[in-house]
């Protein structure tokens, strides 16, 4: 089999809707396993850890012993050589002080005896996903856990797959980034135990983190029962470039992300006809000496991928807020004017010098991001998600009354006369002075 992956540039204009449509309507995949995934969440809400333990036998061929594996995530840490360990905690260093800045001060203001503010408290239960099937990813236990600890959350649950040898640095990494409890779970059944609880399961308020398509449909069929974050898909890259950019970092990006998942979406578009011609040439060169070409491959020949030549570069912006990427990345002589004429992505990379693997796993910023067009909608995993607010008053007696004929006539107008009633009673109120 041959590994040249089948790669060449398209023209923009050249699309014919039903490609425009496979490149903007980013499907993971998740529609046509719903149902399945539904019976597996009722069998885990009905029947909990006898439930869990037979879905871990059969979609993981483990026979679980302990799914509560909080002490082995401990012991992990003994276990894993220095030089990783050192990574995972600069890296967990640079995820909590970026997560810091976001924490949101309680405030209030007071203008003529009207004093309104807004507090934020954070939620107290969560539980967090780690993948750890076929693909180990220590790095999103520390994007998942640190910041819902830096939001203040008092438990922090976390599930990961079972195995017969677990990775010792996935649960050194859950335990370092300080969650409280791992639970030896995976798939649909470890997001419905989280969601209904079981025997060993505490239930959480909300599940988040990133999932294959089954942990992402159970996701989808639990909300409502907890809150969750969103539906985070299959890995995307866009590379903006124009004719300053370096085929070879734009190839390597992509490459970067493709190795993630046959599914993953992998996308330059630039104004430069050269840089386009050697961004195709690079990824040809480099992708069959890949480790994980074969998956690489898959990805870039997916619908969703490409190398697409735009007339100009506000066309190919265009191109680029029409896609939404999970991950842009700009590569161009003005990257800031650029930027300003995006909304929609989900986290971006400025520069030569910023691989999006930088973002993936150390300067701070959160890997979980939205995919399959939600950047459009909300970003990525933050603080934010772990918190929830409330808004606060108190009025004087005089700015009640300055306030009492709109508040009467607009309760009127609805017909509520008891809201009116409940302004008048207290400026009628001589006592109350
Ligand atoms: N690029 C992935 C996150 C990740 N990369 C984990 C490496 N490890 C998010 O789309
Ligand atoms: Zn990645």
């Amino acid at each position: 089999m041959t590994l040249d992956p089948d790669l060449d540039v398209r023209a923009v204009g050249d699309l014919r809707p039903a490609e425009r449509e496979a490149l903007f309507a980013r499907d993971a995949g998740v529609a046509e396993i719903r149902s399945d995934v539904r019976d597996i969440v009722t069998r885990v809400s009905d029947e909990g850890d006898v439930a869990v333990r037979d879905f871990s036998r059969e979609f993981d061929g483990v026979e679980v012993g302990n799914i509560d594996v909080t002490d082995q995530a401990e012991r992990a840490v003994e276990e894993v050589d220095d030089r990783v360990l050192e990574a995972i905690r600069t890296a967990i260093d640079n995820v909590r002080s970026f997560h810091e800045r976001q924490v949101p001060e309680d405030w209030r203001v007071e203008e003529a005896g009207r004093e309104l503010g807004r507090r934020f408290r954070p939620i107290e239960r969560v539980g967090v996903y780690v993948p750890g099937g076929a693909a180990a990813y220590p790095s999103s236990a520390i994007m998942g856990v640190v910041p819902a600890v830096v939001a203040g959350v008092e438990h922090v649950a976390v599930a990961t797959p079972p195995a017969d040898e677990m990775n010792p640095v996935t649960l050194a990494a859950i335990h370092e980034a300080g969650a409280d409890r791992v639970y030896a779970i995976g798939g649909a059944q470890a997001v419905a135990a989280l969601a209904y609880g079981t025997d060993t399961v505490n239930r959480v308020q909300k599940v988040v983190g990133p999932g294959n398509r089954w942990v992402t449909a159970a996701k989808a069929e639990v909300r409502g029962e907890v809150e969750i974050d969103f539906l985070a898909g299959p890995s995307e890259i866009l590379v903006l470039a124009d004719d300053s950019a370096r085929a070879e970092y734009v190839a390597a990006d992509l490459l970067a992300q493709a190795e993630h998942d046959p599914n993953a979406s992998v996308v330059c578009v630039t104004d430069s006809e050269r840089v386009a011609e050697a961004v195709v040439g690079a990824v040809r060169e480099h992708l069959p000496a890949r480790e994980r070409s074969e998956v690489a491959r898959e990805a870039v020949e997916n619908d969703a991928s490409g190398v697409f030549l735009a007339r100009s570069m506000p066309e190919a912006v265009l191109f680029a807020e029409e896609y939404a990427a999970e991950h842009l990345s700009i590569q161009a002589a003005d990257d800031e004017a650029l930027l300003d004429r995006i909304s929609n992505a989900g986290s971006v990379f400025l520069g030569p010098y910023t691989p999006v693997a930088a973002g993936d796993y150390a300067s701070g910023t959160n890997h979980v991001l939205p995919t399959g067009g939600g950047a459009r909608l909300h970003g990525g995993l933050s603080v934010d998600t772990f918190l929830r607010s409330s808004t606060v008053q108190r009025l004087s007696k005089e700015a009640l009354g300055a306030l009492s004929e709109t508040i009467t006539t607009l309760a009127e107008a609805e017909g509520l006369e008891a809201h009116a009633e409940s302004v008048r009673t207290r400026l009628d109120d001589e006592a109350g002075n």
